[in-house]
């Protein structure tokens, strides 16, 4: 995957703070939206209901890469156009140069990190305001969210939490991780493989995901994946692994689709943000339009609509 730009963090190294911040956006003044660490449920409501966008929502195991894909996105916006498009004025900038700041040489690390994500930090919401290099004027709001993989680990074995993950309903994107790391392990590869099926089993069984619903997996690390010592073998568990949970839950989903990427290989084989361009074009290509979330006065589905619904002195709460 060729770099779109000469200026792209160089590969895997730890890069210094930028001096180029993306231009305020002005109109994100008119929705009343402060510049902030990153969005609360609340506020991507708020966004939304005045302009088009697209929510996708990460979930994964602690350490599968939910937070440095995240920081790879911004990173390469930080230093040009990127898969085709480009940045008009994200508004979460404090909250993410925080996530990326142990990937910075100011950090005084040797070689680049995340910080782990804590389950006191509950939903976070990042924006990536982004515009087609090719059409100027169409702009579309990016929102990934963020919490910590414990949530969804420990959502697996108790379905009471899953009514916690409020990011699912309204998601045009729901992004399962697979930690490209334990897969390259023997000795982790099973439970790797067998927590992403049963998450995926488990949000369906319990109505959170379904036929609406188009997921993507994404396994994450691919620089320790092609270099794990048996990585043949691993490649083809991999294929057989996408092909059984596409005849298991394929018909039950709107769509199923794999991808792999390697956000940050550390040791600089890979291009910063591997693979990541052909996901965010894959966002970009096919959410639901969301331009007024709230134009028919029926019960409300989602959990924005829920919570417009209720701001609006619609209705009850609902949930
Ligand atoms: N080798 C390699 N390591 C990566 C890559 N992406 C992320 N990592 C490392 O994986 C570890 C976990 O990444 P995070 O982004 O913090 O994972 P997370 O899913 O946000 O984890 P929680 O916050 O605990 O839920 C960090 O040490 C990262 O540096 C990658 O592409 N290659
Ligand atoms: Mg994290």
């Amino acid at each position: 995957m060729a770099p779109e730009t000469s200026d792209v963090p160089e590969k895997g190294r730890l890069i210094s703070t930028p001096t180029a911040q993306p231009a305020e956006d002005p109109s994100t003044r008119e929705a009343n939206i402060p510049s902030s660490e990153s969005f609360t449920f609340e506020e991507v409501n708020a966004l939304l209901c005045s302009r088009s966008g697209i929510i996708v929502a990460l979930l994964g195991e602690r350490d599968s890469g939910k937070s440095t894909l995240i920081c790879s996105i911004y990173d390469r916006f930080l230093h040009g156009p990127f898969a085709g498009c480009l940045s008009c004025g994200i508004r979460t900038i404090t909250g993410l140069e925080r996530k990326a700041h142990l990937e910075r040489t100011e950090s005084g690390r040797n070689v680049p990190d995340t910080q782990h994500t804590s389950l006191a930090e509950g939903l976070r919401y990042f924006h990536f305001p982004v515009a087609r290099v090719s059409e100027p004027g169409s702009r579309r709001e990016v929102i990934v969210s963020d919490r910590a993989g414990e949530l969804y680990k420990n959502a697996r074995s108790n379905s009471r939490l899953v009514e916690e993950l409020v990011e699912l309903p309204s998601a045009d994107f729901v992004v399962l991780l697979l930690d490209g790391e334990r897969l390259s392990k023997l000795e982790t590869r099973a439970g790797a493989f067998f927590a992403a099926r049963q998450s995926l089993q488990m949000l369906l069984d319990c109505g959170e995901i379904d036929r609406t619903s188009k997921v993507q997996v994404v396994t994450t690390k691919l620089d320790l994946v092609r270099g794990s010592p048996d990585a043949t073998a691993l490649a083809t568990q991999i294929e057989e692994f996408e092909a059984r949970a596409r005849r298991d839950f394929e018909e039950r989903l709107g769509s199923l689709d794999f991808f792999s990427i390697a956000a940050r290989d550390p040791k600089g084989d890979l291009q910063h943000a591997y693979g990541v361009d052909e996901l965010l074009r894959s966002w970009l290509d096919g959410p639901k339009a969301r331009t007024a979330i709230f134009i028919e006065a029926t019960e409300p589905k989602t959990e924005f609509d829920k919570l417009a619904f209720r701001r609006e002195g619609r209705g009850e709460s609902f949930r």
